[in-house]
């Protein structure tokens, strides 16, 4: 095997064993994007612990307020801001500006 060969090799070891291995996975972060008075799709595959970016494109000022209280941060107009998902469910959250704005966060353990 060549010098190069065996740092690939073992490159490929690293990065598969936190799959077998049971470990925890690292945090992960997701974005959603707030644009024309909507929330688009949060990710399908967010877990506990990872974060999402929250990006406003609109021209107005929006929240993020989970209605469990677990997040609420404000968005002035083209600003964005992290929240991290800190339990597991189905999260519906809203905009406290605009009522009509909504969806839900599913995450996993
Ligand atoms: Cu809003």
């Amino acid at each position: 095997m060549t010098r190069n060969g065996r740092f690939a090799a073992l490159a490929l070891v690293a990065s598969v064993t936190p799959l077998s291995g049971g470990v925890a996975a690292a945090p992960r972060l997701h974005v959603v994007v707030i644009d024309k008075m909507k929330f688009g799709s949060p990710p399908a595959n967010i877990r506990v612990g990872d974060a999402i970016l929250w990006v406003n494109h609109d021209m107005f000022q929006h929240s993020v307020t989970a209605r469990d209280g677990s997040f609420d941060i404000d968005l002035p107009p083209g600003k964005s801001g992290k929240t991290v998902m800190k339990h597991a469910g189905a999260i519906p959250f809203t905009c406290k500006y605009h009522p009509g704005m909504k969806g839900v966060i599913k995450v996993a353990k």
